[in-house]
């Protein structure tokens, strides 16, 4: 009888880990209004691994065709380009729960980037064009990084215009989701979990101005992910209700509410 109890009491954990980030793990540290960042980071499997000093933000890779820079990207959106052909943006972590982090798995390819951080104030205005963007140098690393792939997922998300489909029920504990763009516009996988006794809709109704408690949580977000691109996320899930939403296709009521089942003894 002991032992049985003693099998059972990993299944019963309330705070399931989550397994060891893939390739090199870069820190990114965001806060109001900066990006802190290694300069100059090796090529191949990437986590980026982002943290909130304070503030609500993202990180997301851009690559500039040759010779463009960010005071170019800066000029353009002053101009009123707020995205011109020569930039691309290749995703990234966001909104990390406070005291936590979101983390992004990437291959990268050696060459001139930006971390930056899109998201919009109340004005308007966008947190890059406040200073908050990093360059970002990858430089070319041995044969077989440059070859990597993405981990082997629990599951794969797939997102078109504008749903959210799973290759498979997810259950709770430590997990890797792959996270694929199959649409023809731009869309990012934010989830969210509804806390226990709220409900989605209560989740999903709620704003700021409420000024009642949020019903859900953070757990990470994949954001910036263009037509056929792709990026994993590591990420510790407890059973219950849960939410992944795309922010820039929201008025396409691009939302999947979802149940993540209790844990299976494996
Ligand atoms: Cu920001």
């Amino acid at each position: 009888m002991r032992a049985y109890l003693l099998a059972i009491i990993p299944m019963l954990g309330a705070n399931p880990v989550a397994p060891p980030l893939p390739g090199h793990v870069v820190d990114v540290v965001a806060g109001d209004y900066y990006l802190q960042a290694p300069d100059t980071i090796p090529a191949g499997l990437t986590t980026l691994r982002l943290s909130t000093r304070q503030g609500s933000h993202i990180a997301v890779l851009v690559g500039f065709d040759s010779g463009h820079t960010a005071a170019d990207l800066l000029r353009a959106r002053r101009e009123g380009h707020p995205r011109p052909t020569w930039m691309h943006f290749l995703g990234g972590p966001g909104f990390p729960p406070p005291g936590k982090t979101a983390n992004a798995t990437l291959v990268l390819t050696p060459g001139n980037y930006i971390l930056m951080c899109d998201v919009a104030d109340a004005d308007g205005v966008r947190h890059f064009e406040k200073g908050m963007f990093h360059p970002l140098v990858v430089i070319g690393g041995a044969k077989s990084q440059r070859q990597a792939a993405l981990p082997t997922p629990d599951a794969v998300v797939t997102m078109r215009d504008y749903t959210f489909a799973f290759s498979h029920p997810l259950h709770a504990g430590g997990r890797v989701l792959r996270v694929v763009n199959s649409g023809t516009v731009m869309h990012e996988f934010r989830l969210v979990h509804i806390l226990p006794g709220r409900t989605a809709a209560e989740a999903l109704a709620w704003t700021p101005d409420d000024k009642t408690p949020r019903p859900d949580e953070d757990v990470t977000a994949i954001v910036g992910l263009m037509p056929g691109a792709e990026a994993a996320t590591t990420v510790a899930l407890r059973a219950g209700e849960y939410a992944a939403f795309c922010v820039p296709q929201i008025a396409h009521h691009m939302i999947q509410i979802f149940r993540v089942l209790p844990a299976t003894n494996r």
